[in-house]
């Protein structure tokens, strides 16, 4: 057998194998000629070579390129069209020691993403992106994209596009670079091997950067797509030189530190914004554990509910999460929102299945009350629950809450009576904290009156007609 030497082998980036399907397994999903393949290789010799393969987290976007997991064996997170900038801040913001790259096509980056990545670039967010310029939506079939050229056709632009019409190409990194806070931005081709090799420079001085914990870098690669331009692999190449560098000019265009003013912000804990002293700040977790969504109508507090949930959480050094939803007209429209409370780490703050459900009206009861998980709780605001209504799977309390609301004077209050309920109920947090969250709120003594009085009624509501039966003798707000 010939002796032989192997010059070029692939990266030890890449996985060995690609877990893809099984007759595919050492070869990527792009079609030949494809400028990502080339990309792929580039970025993963520089992360070779500058060592940084076990500190690098890849976030891949939507687009032809989806299946980077497949092949980097690095740190991998696949996000949702648009929004690999984003997702690249919250990474690198939360793991600051790692090296993060944004790899986003120019549909994904220059159209669905442009706030993330205009923003993420203005911030100077500490990531590597690496935006593939191959002037069309490749994945989907060939659609025009804001990096087509003027004349170029495409799908959804069959004649050609026109200035007057689609608007002119967008020039991401001449955009970008108008920017103060951008320490590196470069437009390379991949378009013969004289500029893949400048290409790769710019890939590495990218991720060097990263290293240095400089900031934010973009590097735009001119890049072939064969298939949806139609074009032999070769012909693709020599289009990118003859038509693309033309309109996007290679240069350099940010190669710089900026200067950031220090401006004096006082950075303050949690505990100092709730005015807590740090013994109560680093005590251990107080309340339980609990899910909670309340819903009714916009204006009856059910938004502040969760807030103010959320808040005693916090106060009892617990882990917590509020995700409000309302439609467009927040005021008398359908509002609810999610609450978690935990002595863990929360996952996410959907409520799918809630351990409590505070319903402030019959719609919010009929709808989510179903929902609610096995064992759990529903405080209904009313003194009865309606006609043909059942809920097998949970225990439903109800609390005339907008009642005895009214009775203290003030409608408003209503969730206050729910939250005194739901405490007494669960004790799940103290009243004294419900109280102190309240006060931190509440300036004006009358109406601070009127919410303890509140809080007070629903607790007394539950433990005198829950726990004890109907009371015959009215106290003023059990029924
Ligand atoms: C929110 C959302 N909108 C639209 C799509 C459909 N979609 C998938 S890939 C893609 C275009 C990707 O093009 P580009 O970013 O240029 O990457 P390429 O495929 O050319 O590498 C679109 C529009 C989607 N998946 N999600
Ligand atoms: S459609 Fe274009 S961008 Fe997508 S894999 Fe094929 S050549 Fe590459």
């Amino acid at each position: 057998m010939a002796e032989f030497e192997v010059l070029h082998e692939k990266s030890p980036v890449f996985y060995d194998r690609y877990e893809r399907k099984s007759e595919l397994q050492q070869q990527t999903h792009y079609c030949p000629g494809c400028g990502h393949g080339v990309a792929h290789k580039l970025i993963a010799e520089a992360i070779e070579e500058l060592g940084l393969q076990d500190k690098t987290i890849f976030v891949s976007p939507v687009g032809c390129s989806v299946f980077a997991y497949y092949y980097f064996n690095t740190g991998n997170v696949q996000v949702a069209h648009g929004r690999a900038p984003a997702a690249a801040t919250g990474i690198k913001r939360s793991c600051p020691d790692k090296i993060v790259i944004s790899y986003q096509g120019d549909g994904d980056l220059a159209a669905i993403g442009t706030a993330e990545i205009i923003h993420a670039a203005n911030r100077g967010e500490k990531i590597a992106v690496f935006f593939i310029n191959n002037a069309v939506y490749g994945m989907t079939g060939g659609q025009m994209a804001p990096t087509t050229m003027l004349g170029q056709t495409s799908t959804t632009s069959p004649w050609g596009r026109r200035a007057n019409n689609e608007g002119f190409p967008l020039h991401v990194a001449e955009l970008l670079s108008s920017l103060q806070a951008p320490v590196y931005i470069e437009r390379v081709a991949l378009s013969d091997g004289k500029h893949i090799m400048q290409a790769r420079k710019a890939i590495r001085k990218a991720l060097q950067l990263q290293k240095d914990n400089a900031g934010f870098t973009l590097v735009e690669i001119l890049s072939p797509c064969p298939t949806i331009w139609k074009k032999d692999p070769v012909e693709a190449r020599k289009w990118v030189a003859e038509q693309m560098i033309p309109t996007f000019p290679l240069n350099v265009f940010r190669d710089r530190q900026p200067e950031i003013p220090q401006v004096y912000a006082p950075q303050h804990t949690v505990a100092e914004v709730l005015g807590l002293n740090e013994d109560d700040a680093t005590a251990k977790h107080q309340g339980k554990s609990c899910s909670i969504k309340v819903a009714g109508f916009g204006g009856q507090g059910v938004l502040l509910l969760g807030i103010v949930l959320a808040e005693m959480g916090m106060r009892e050094n617990m882990e917590v999460s509020w995700l409000p939803s309302y439609g467009p007209e927040m005021r008398s429209g359908s509002a609810h929102c999610h609450v978690c409370l935990s002595a863990e780490r929360i996952g996410s703050p959907l409520v799918a299945h809630p351990e409590v459900l505070v319903a402030m009206n019959e719609i919010s009861l009929r709808k989510f009350a179903p929902s609610v998980a096995p064992g759990g709780l529903v405080l209904y605001n009313r003194d009865s629950p309606p006609e043909n209504f059942s809920c097998e799977q949970a225990r439903v309390v109800c609390v005339p809450a907008s009642e005895i609301a009214d009775k203290l004077g003030s409608s408003k209050v209503a969730n206050v009576v729910m939250l005194g309920a739901l405490l007494e109920e669960t004790e799940c947090m103290s009243p004294e904290t419900a109280m102190a969250v309240i006060e931190s709120e509440v300036k004006k003594p009358h109406l601070l009156e009127v919410n303890r009085q509140a809080l007070e009624a629903g607790r007394k509501f539950v433990e005198a007609e829950v726990r004890v039966g109907p009371v015959s003798q009215p106290d003023g707000f059990a029924y």
